[in-house]
């Protein structure tokens, strides 16, 4: 399939600063004008060629190495140079310009993988895998994100749509055919075929949440009223005084962020501003975003003091529920009672000393084991959120299919295999409108 007709896209695709090495690379569907302009003549396809860059008096403006991959067989799936001249930001600049000149546009960030993309050369998760490649900041997480990049993971997804399709024409013929004797819905591989395909599903959903995990980390946050420790507990588990604490109550008002690694998984930690009725604007202010930073925490430290149980019984008022929440009593040094871990009424309650340290690591330990962090889990792919709720929806689909197999309701059943393969397509990029694959290209770093 030949690609559409697309502009010319130029773009610095080295990082800013000084290096060795800069990069100039162009992507369009017709890139004549420019080679002849830029280089004199067309280099070698897929060929080193070193050349002089010129402007348009015809003076070089730098020389180096000029790549040419005619389409399709380049990055874009279009024609595409790239030039490697020197990295200093002034050189780049006017050779930059220089394109602009010559008829180029200069690219969107991540326009060059949206090009991939489009012309089929990445499917979407290989797409998303290059911008987690590069942003990786473990080396689990850079593996995971190759692993990806690869299409272990599309080849995962592309093999459960395999499935499903088999199941759908099944299924479909089942309905056609129900007015004769036989009853296909009654055949036994079906209800294993679909069995199996939960199982897969279960799989891929747990090596992709452990990729998504080391991917975006775990945001805590550590809430309750003022003076009970939530900085003192910040300051603990990042190992070193990052945030003021003070016998004052109501020390904290800004939200103040601390990542950590914890055994591996990234961490990120939110200090709040203890939470009560203020009068004053700034603390009120603070106490506000602490409900913001509250609503879209993955986990939440409630810090009561040791001292007062019965206080601390009782929850902040509109604390979300649907938020997994981890209690902690923290100034056990001062009552004396032993660092524990225990489960009251399904939450889980620590007890701990965030001036001594005792009782940390068993929270340290509890965050990992609720986030469902398992360090070195074979095969990890890099996923993102919206690849997990596709998964689960999916999931969902396939499991309302196996209901409506027992009860024989072959039309239900026909949807929700339906439904289930439209969701695996978002992943790959089937199935996806403009708007998120705008909001996804346009995280990309410049030149990607
Ligand atoms: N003995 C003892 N004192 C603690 C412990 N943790 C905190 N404190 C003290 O309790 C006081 C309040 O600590 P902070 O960490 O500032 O409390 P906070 O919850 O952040 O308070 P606000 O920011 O005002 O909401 C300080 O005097 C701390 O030294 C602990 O484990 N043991
Ligand atoms: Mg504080």
């Amino acid at each position: 399939m030949a690609a559409p007709d697309r502009d010319t896209i130029t773009a610095i695709a080295t990082p800013p600063g000084k290096g060795g090495v800069g990069i100039v690379r162009i992507s369009g569907s017709n890139l004549g004008p420019v080679l002849d302009a830029l280089l004199g003549r067309p280099p070698r396809p897929r060929y080193a060629e070193f050349r002089h860059f010129l402007d348009a008096d015809g003076r070089a403006i730098d020389s180096g190495i000029a790549l040419y991959f005619p389409a399709p067989r380049s990055f874009t799936g279009e024609n595409v140079l790239e030039l490697h001249g020197h990295g200093g930001p002034v050189v780049l600049d006017l050779l930059l310009r220089r394109t602009l000149q010559l008829g180029c546009r200069l690219a969107r960030p991540g326009e060059f993988s949206e090009r991939a993309y489009l012309n089929g050369k990445l499917d979407l998760a290989q797409a998303e895998a290059i911008a987690d490649l590069i942003d990786s900041s473990t080396e689990e997480s850079a593996r995971s994100a190759q692993r990806s990049l690869q299409g272990e993971f599309s080849a995962h997804i592309h093999h459960l749509q395999e499935c499903l399709v088999r199941l759908r024409t099944y299924v479909e013929a089942a309905i056609d055919f129900s007015d004769e004797d036989i009853d296909l819905l009654d055949d036994a591989t079906l209800g294993h075929e679909i069995t199996g395909l939960l199982d897969e599903l279960d799989t891929i959903d747990t090596k992709a949440h452990q990729g998504a995990l080391l991917r975006e980390g775990l945001t805590t946050v550590i809430a309750g009223r003022p003076n009970v420790g939530k900085s003192s507990l910040l300051n603990a588990l990042a190992g070193r005084d990052l945030a003021i604490v003070t016998e004052i109550p109501g020390t904290t008002r800004d939200l103040l962020r601390e990542s950590l690694q914890v055994g591996g998984l990234p961490l990120h930690i939110v200090d709040t501003a203890g939470l009560r009725d203020s009068e004053d604007p700034i603390e009120r202010e603070g106490i506000r975003r602490a409900r913001d930073a509250l609503a879209n925490a993955d986990c939440i430290l409630l810090v009561c003091d040791a001292r007062h149980t019965e206080a601390g019984d009782a929850l902040p008022a509109d604390l979300p529920e649907t938020i997994p929440l981890i209690r902690i009593f923290n100034k056990i040094d001062l009552t004396g009672a032993p660092a524990s871990l225990t489960v009251q009424r399904e939450t889980t309650v620590i007890h701990l000393s965030a001036r001594t340290g005792e009782g940390v690591d068993l929270l340290r330990q509890e965050i990992i084991r609720r986030a469902g962090y398992k360090k070195g889990t074979e095969g990890v792919f890099s996923a993102r959120r919206r690849h997990l709720d596709a998964i689960r929806r999916a999931r969902a689909a396939v499991a309302n299919a196996r209901l409506y197999l027992h009860t024989k309701t072959a039309e239900l059943l026909a949807e929700e295999l339906r439904a289930a393969q439209k969701a695996l397509g978002e992943i790959t990029g089937e199935f996806t409108n403009e708007d998120l694959l705008n909001r996804i290209f346009s995280s990309f770093c410049l030149g990607k």
